[in-house]
């Protein structure tokens, strides 16, 4: 959750992150850092109080407590590489001035090198010299490694599960292995981040005695794979592509450095290839995902909005891709999965694909630019699934085929921890639209609710158009409450057409679902 303010994070966990079986959330390093707009303030350390625009001390405790009360652990963003540049005030009123962090570190902590890396075929250069002329901390010292271990070990006190170690290539594993072992709890979940790069000294493999490390490649190479190679390539993803090992392993389809252009991944700008590309990320069992939650940009150096205070997902900027249902949604599917091998790969020699994961799940994702028929083999026992990507009930039949039509540039995916689709007698709306299209085009509901997309349409519920041309589908909302609407048609590039018109609106009775029978309004 990149750049959220804890207060923030603290409400997602209890409302998407912890009802969608997320393990953990990362947030932004939470230590003062210095004063500005910009987002990367947060790498550069004045101390290691907690107290910036993100929140207090307090309010990371009460976000721990509340995410872990949600089943959400938590992961916190740990620079302890380097400190600040320049001279000033820090966001909790601590004075600094390069090289010398009053109460905390001097000049003498850092006197190992003071020029910038230069040489990235020597392991002492990029350990012990400055990245981007950011005064680096002499991890070797005794000193330096009792203060790094004494601030991790104040966020393992306030509950924190676990470390994203940021710039860890920049520092000697032996003194990362050193600090661990000083931790209260040196069996806490460390993922680090060491870009790996051929031909360079410090390769990724040597941080595995610390815990896992972030696979590079892995986003890079998706990226190719969706934008211009093709989906079939993807039969054996991971380390049959020479990657590190999958239990080693963190990867994602982009993180706030590579989403500004900085490593050649994709981003939310990429329609459906990105969505896709998170789809299949969480479905493919190779490594520890993640999925990064940010907000949008023009100026790649732009801090959050609101200071990060995330007043709603889809408002200001927030993106909450975590809370896209097609990403959200899989969330669970993997949980579901975990521990089944690959089954029945299937592909076109192109760019559909779909498989399993033994007799617990079923996905096909079809990147192509048509609708793809098909009756695909699943080892799922017979029985009503819910394809948990358009929220549309799916059968699969008792040798285990299942017979569907994909839109283009969408997926389907089932599993046995979700059979049906909440057609119940719960309290909702049943939305029904009488809506022609044309080839492609799908017809969605969103609206003022989180349940309805908070008026995203990358978030908008797709309806189903089995008795075409009205789509239909029905949602549970709690009793009672009034709520506006409006349906929306999608073509397969993902571009957008709002019907005309004012919101809608309607009331969930105390009992059962509002029935609503609209006509689409051109
Ligand atoms: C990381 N991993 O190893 C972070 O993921 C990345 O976001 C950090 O860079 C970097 N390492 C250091 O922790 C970001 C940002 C840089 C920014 C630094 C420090 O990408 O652009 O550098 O944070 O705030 C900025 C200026 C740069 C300047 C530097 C020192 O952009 O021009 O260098 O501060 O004043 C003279
Ligand atoms: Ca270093």
């Amino acid at each position: 959750m990149f750049e959220w303010q804890f207060s923030s994070v603290a409400r997602e966990c209890a409302r998407t992150l912890g009802p969608a079986g997320y393990g953990y959330v990362q947030v932004s390093p939470p230590q003062e850092r210095i004063q500005g707009p910009t987002w990367w303030t947060a790498y550069q350390p004045v101390s290691y109080k907690i107290a910036s625009r993100l929140g207090d001390r307090a309010a990371f405790k009460d976000m721990v407590d509340t995410c872990h009360a949600a089943g959400v652990k938590v992961v916190a963003d740990a620079v302890v590489n380097h400190m600040a540049n320049g001279s000033g005030t820090g966001t909790g009123g601590s004075t600094y001035a390069k090289y010398d962090y009053p109460g905390l570190y001097s000049g003498a902590d850092m006197d190992d090198c003071r020029s910038t890396i230069s040489d990235y075929r020597n392991a002492w250069d990029v350990q012990h010299c400055e990245l981007v002329r950011l005064p680096d901390l002499d991890t070797g010292e005794e000193y330096v490694r009792g203060r790094v271990a004494g601030y991790l070990d104040d966020l393992l006190s306030l509950g924190v599960d676990g470390f994203r170690i940021d710039a860890a290539k920049h520092i000697d594993p032996a003194d990362l292995a050193n600090i661990k072992a000083r931790l209260t709890r040196p069996d806490a979940y460390w993922k680090q981040e060491t870009i790996g790069s051929p031909g360079e000294a410090v390769q990724p493999g040597q941080y595995y005695g610390t815990g896992d490390v972030q696979e590079f490649t892995y986003a890079r190479d998706l990226k190719r794979v969706f934008t211009s190679e093709k989906l079939a390539y993807l039969k054996n993803f991971g380390e049959g592509w020479g990657y590190l090992p999958s239990a080693k392993a963190g990867v994602f389809v982009t993180n706030h450095d590579t989403e500004r252009g900085l490593g050649g991944t994709l981003t939310y700008r990429d329609g459906a290839n990105y969505t896709l590309a998170h789809v299949f990320m969480l479905a493919w069992p190779y490594g520890a995902p993640d999925v990064h939650s940010g907000y949008e940009f023009t100026d790649q150096d732009a801090g959050p909005p609101n200071d990060g205070k995330v007043n709603a997902c889809y408002g200001d900027g927030w993106k909450c891709q975590h809370a896209w249902p097609e990403i959200a949604s899989m969330v669970a599917w993997r949980n579901t999965a975990h521990g089944q091998p690959v089954t029945d790969w299937w592909d076109n020699g192109a760019n559909a694909i779909a498989f399993g994961r033994g007799d617990k799940a079923f996905v096909a994702v079809n990147h192509e630019g048509a609708p793809l028929t098909r009756t695909f083999r699943t080892g799922l026992p017979g029985g009503t699934y819910c394809d948990v990507q358009s929220g549309r009930p799916v059968t699969v039949d008792g040798s285990g085929q299942l017979t569907a039509t994909l839109a283009a540039n969408t997926a389907l995916a089932v599993h046995a921890g979700a059979r049906d689709c909440g057609t119940s007698t719960a309290a909702g709306a049943s939305f029904a639209v009488r809506a022609t299209t044309v080839p492609g085009q799908d017809v969605y509901v969103t609206g003022d609710r989180a349940e309805l997309g908070d008026w995203n349409p990358a978030a908008a519920l797709r309806l189903d158009p089995a008795a075409y041309p009205v789509w239909k589908r029905e949602v549970t909302l709690p009793a009672g409450t009034t709520f506006a609407y409006k349906y929306l048609r999608k073509d397969g590039a993902g571009a957008v057409t709002w019907e005309s018109g004012a919101n809608r609106t309607a009331t969930v009775p105390a009992g059962g679902k509002v029935a609503l029978d609209d006509a689409w309004r051109g």
